[in-house]
């Protein structure tokens, strides 16, 4: 018998386990070339690999979100694994102060702290057993708005929404995805993937259209999402974390602000501190990601060292058309 000497796919790639369901739907979406997966699916409008596919419509069938649920909602790439640390020691601050030596940071993934419903609990399991999280629960989602579960947009949970300037998203996605990729592969060109960016054929994609999901969703209902940018979050992080914390129904009181708790969460969620965990360093996901692809440089700006005049002019302008009258700008 021939065996292979190729290392085993790693799960977050593998297609073994595509229901019948799954696997009717995909025959019949339209198909675009994968920037780690082979293929990408168009699905109510936006693309995803295969086995995340069948985790959004576990997820659309079966999440019942209950009124004190929390979930954070971000395009690829945009600082999701900073705000899941930031919600998490956020909602625990009193049972778990961030200065606490056991604290769970210090220990676990933000992305094992609060999972991905359609990526991460609804592919393991296609109606799992949530009893099991305090209230109030946290979770995360790279779902437009539209393609939310009904009973997200219908309860009163919160929705706080994370997004990024695109030049910095898209070379954050090349890179991450990049170190995705299986070492027989190959790496992709910053000029293949940008094409694809730029026809909005990227996880979760297009961006455009996901941001402005969640803008319109914000400006109709205020109480219900909160939109934030990753620079404004690295702007003014204190500013931003009283919001949250406001937003959230859990504003910070006069002593913590005497025990300087808000520096307190923006310490142990700050780039420096998770990127040199042993657990950040060394670790990975169940789904077999090493957790140091969540973690490269963490700044705002990086798209300069990497794109040239003509990607920057096309991509301005891709946004000047998509954004233009909507009142966001990035
Ligand atoms: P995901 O959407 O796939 O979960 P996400 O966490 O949004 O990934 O992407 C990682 C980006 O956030 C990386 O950006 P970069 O490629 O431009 O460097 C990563 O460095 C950055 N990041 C991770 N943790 C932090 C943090 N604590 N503070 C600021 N940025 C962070």
């Amino acid at each position: 018998m021939l065996t292979s000497n190729l290392p085993p796919v790693p799960k977050y790639l593998s297609e073994d386990e595509l229901s019948e369901e799954c696997k009717t739907l995909l025959s019949t979406l339209p198909t675009a070339p994968g920037w780690v997966s082979t293929t990408l699916y168009k699905y109510q409008g936006f693309w995803h690999p295969p086995r995340q596919l069948q985790g959004v419509i576990s997820c659309q069938k079966h999440f019942q979100s209950q009124h004190t649920d929390i979930l954070l909602v971000t395009t690829p790439k945009s600082g999701t694994t900073w705000l899941k640390s930031i919600l998490f020691t956020l909602i625990n601050r009193t049972n778990l102060p961030p200065t606490q030596k056991n604290h769970p940071l210090l220990s676990t993934n933000p992305h094992i702290l609060v999972p991905f419903l359609e990526i991460k609990l609804y592919t393991d399991d296609s109606n799992p057993d949530l009893s099991s999280f305090p209230s109030p629960r946290l979770f995360s989602s790279h779902l437009p708005y539209n393609s939310l579960p009904k009973s997200v947009q219908d309860s009163r949970c919160k929705i706080v929404y994370l997004c990024r300037n695109p030049k910095d998203t898209f070379v954050s996605l090349w890179a991450f995805t990049n170190k995705l990729r299986l070492e027989q592969m190959g790496s992709n060109s910053i000029e293949q993937v940008f094409e694809k960016f730029c026809e909005g054929e990227n996880l979760s994609g297009p961006f455009w259209d996901h941001v402005l999901s969640y803008w319109h969703a914000s400006l109709k209902n205020p109480d219900k999402v909160c939109f934030l940018t990753y620079e404004g979050m690295k702007e003014e992080p204190e500013v931003h974390l009283r919001k949250l914390a406001e937003f959230l129904g859990c504003p910070f009181s006069k002593k913590e602000d005497g025990e300087n708790m808000i520096e307190g969460i923006l310490e142990i969620c700050s780039f420096d501190k998770l990127s040199n965990l042993k657990v950040n360093k060394e670790g990975k996901l169940p789904t077999g990601e090493n957790n140091s692809v969540f973690f490269r440089k963490g700044e705002v700006g990086d798209w300069k060292n990497h794109m040239t005049m003509e990607m920057v002019e096309r991509l301005e302008k891709i946004c000047e058309e998509k954004f233009g009258g909507s009142g966001l700008k990035f």
